[in-house]
């Protein structure tokens, strides 16, 4: 998978070398490029920024920035990755449709993202009204319903998300089959050894004794019922959700903006 990283803050995303995503690139299942929007300016001051049309507090992203950066990093990765290869280009927005595992699924299937991240108040709207007109596919993801002070955050949370789920990523790819959100459910309690433990509190903690059991279809039974119960405790819109799932849910895969 190829990932293209827009920003002004290439510094932030410096993490992206670490851990399973680090070890992913070196490995050439991930060829991740991160690009300083700033390298598309021709000023002096090599200005990103302006004062909102129309008066308002903060500072709108210009356009012609981020319109030569797209034309740039489209251009190279199709030479890079032959003739039909066509990028989806992702903006982290609280505005966006929600990001979700799903999304996270169907974006690991893609061959090619671009990450644009926005900082300020936002970009000015006929970068996206531009990169439609100019046939690319452009979807506006948010976190959750909060404000971050720019997309470089969401791009790592996005990342690592669509990530691990790329074939050969995740060492153990059973370990992505029960996880919490694969199935819409949030994941059961997990124990290790010792199954007697004494706190630091002096309290003897047993795990459930179903686990040392070594009957599988108990297990998976308890498993399953203890999902179900710790989702109505936490999150009971999920269930609800499952049961009856409403326009709105369906988690963005890519379309519109
Ligand atoms: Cl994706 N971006 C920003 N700037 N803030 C957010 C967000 C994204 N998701 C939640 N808050």
């Amino acid at each position: 998978m190829r990932l293209d990283v827009l920003t002004i803050f290439p510094d932030y995303l410096a993490p992206l070398d670490l851990s399973l995503i680090g070890r992913a690139r070196r490995d050439g299942l991930l060829d991740l490029r991160v690009h300083d929007l700033r390298d598309f300016t021709h000023d002096r001051h090599r200005t990103v920024d302006d004062t909102p049309l129309g008066g308002g507090a903060g500072m709108v992203m210009k356009p012609e920035p981020w319109a030569e950066a797209f034309a740039s990093v489209v251009a190279a990765g199709r030479a890079e990755l032959g003739g039909d290869a066509e990028p989806l280009v992702v903006f982290p927005n609280p505005a966006g449709a929600p990001f979700a595992q799903a999304t996270a699924q169907a974006w690991s299937e893609r061959p090619w993202l671009v990450l644009a991240c926005g900082r300020y108040e936002g970009i000015d709207e006929r970068v996206y009204e531009h990169l439609a007109d100019a046939g690319l596919e452009v979807a506006l993801a948010s976190l959750g319903d909060y404000v971050l002070n720019g997309g470089e955050v969401a791009v790592l949370a996005i990342t690592e998300a669509v990530v691990r789920l790329v074939p050969g990523v995740v060492g153990n790819a059973a370990s992505l089959v029960e996880e919490s959100h694969s199935d819409g459910l949030l994941e059961y309690p997990l124990y290790t050894r010792p199954a007697t433990w004494t706190d630091p509190a002096g309290a003897v903690r047993e795990a459930p004794a179903i686990l040392l059991s070594g009957d599988h279809g108990k297990i998976a039974a308890w498993r399953a019922e203890r999902s179900r119960e710790r989702t109505a405790e936490r999150r009971p819109d999920l269930l609800a959700r499952r049961e009856a799932p409403a326009a709105g849910d369906a988690p963005d895969t890519g379309h519109g903006r």
